[in-house]
């Protein structure tokens, strides 16, 4: 009897991979299931969220001075978990807490990576039924193993990532994450409760006909990033357009359209927060990271965002990620700033 492998499974396309390597611990595959189980659980939880109390404000306000709502913290409980009892996760940072969490426990000091996640990504949408997402980077610790991780484990640049990757809650589930050798879809199917393989070798297409950015703040934006947005609206036939405007609010579903399509997304620094919106170390460190893998790029403007060194858990920068030739016009732009 011929066996049907077409399907291929989170967990076995994990392990297929780690057999390329025979020196391979298998701690990073298993970190991958663990962030894979905590989405499927949270996953649960956003399909219903219109049902249950779950929904709504959870009448606090994290470290940021922003909302909480009750799903934030469900899902930075779960991923937290997952990794905490997991075996390669020596500690976390989380856009929902204060400060890194240093696990202190015997496995988890044996543990080589670090993890930074922002749980649940745009979750202003929630009770609007749009597309949500997890964003999460994966690091390998520079303290010594064998001893609780330290602050300096979690600060460094985006360049030292041995993974990133994203789940996106929304007409289907997506599961995307990158390694140095690729970036790979899966896409839930709830029959059966798998991550299934389902975009294999995701490349971010050089030039796509899709700008993403808050128009709401145009004014707010420096002149060349306004000069840029103006461009974008004058595109035609003749220069690449023309282009179409798309933003959601949500950068997980915003991105990887552009990722899937071909697009460039912008969320620039505006006159009272030049930094922007976005966090460098769990917002912008992954997306640039699986885009610059895809083949596409990732700067603030003027540098690349794997480059910049972290100085705080929470701190923010200006953003623009996208398809290779689309950031590089960008850049003739913002170059003059
Ligand atoms: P959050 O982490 O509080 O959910 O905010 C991040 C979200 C991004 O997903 C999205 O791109 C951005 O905020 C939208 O911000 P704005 O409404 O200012 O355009
Ligand atoms: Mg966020």
């Amino acid at each position: 009897m011929t066996i049907n492998r077409k399907i291929l499974t989170l967990d076995e396309f994990t392990i297929q991979q780690m057999r390329q390597f025979p020196s391979a611990t298998g701690e990073l595959s298993s970190l991958l299931r663990d962030i894979g189980l905590a989405a499927k659980r949270v996953n649960v939880e956003v399909n219903k969220a219109g049902l249950v109390d779950i929904l709504g404000d959870a009448g606090t306000v994290n470290i940021q001075g922003e909302d909480v709502k009750k799903l934030d913290i469900y899902a930075n409980n779960q991923f937290m978990g997952v990794l905490q009892h997991g075996i390669s996760c020596a500690g976390i940072g989380s856009e929902e807490l204060d400060d890194f969490v240093v696990f202190d426990d015997e496995i988890s000091n044996n543990s080589k990576y670090v993890v930074q996640f922002d749980p649940l990504d745009g979750s202003g949408n929630i009770d609007v039924n749009i597309s949500i997402g997890t964003i999460f980077s994966v690091y390998r610790r520079i303290s010594e193993v064998g001893q609780p991780c330290v602050k300096e484990d979690f600060l460094q640049p985006g360049s030292r990532q041995v993974a990133a990757g994203y789940i996106i809650y929304g007409s289907s589930t997506m599961y995307v994450y990158a390694t140095k050798r690729g970036v790979n879809g899966f896409t839930l199917d709830p029959a059966i409760g798998e991550f299934c393989l389902s975009h294999p070798d995701i490349k971010c297409p050089p030039s796509g006909k899709v700008y993403s950015v808050n128009h709401g703040n145009f004014f707010q934006y420096t002149i060349n990033t306004r000069e840029y947005i103006n461009v974008c609206q004058k595109k035609d036939k003749t220069n690449g357009g023309p282009y179409t405007q798309r933003y959601i609010g949500s950068m997980v579903a915003d991105v990887h359209r552009n990722l899937m399509k071909g697009g460039i997304f912008l969320y620039p620094g505006t006159l009272d927060k030049p930094n922007g919106k976005l966090r460098l170390l769990y917002e912008c460190n992954p997306f640039a990271f699986i885009v610059e893998i895809a083949g596409g790029r990732a700067t603030d403007g003027k540098r690349r965002i794997l480059e910049i060194e972290p100085t705080e858990l929470h701190q923010r920068t200006p953003f623009f990620v996208g398809s290779k030739d689309m950031m590089d016009e960008l850049d003739t732009y913002l170059q003059k700033d």
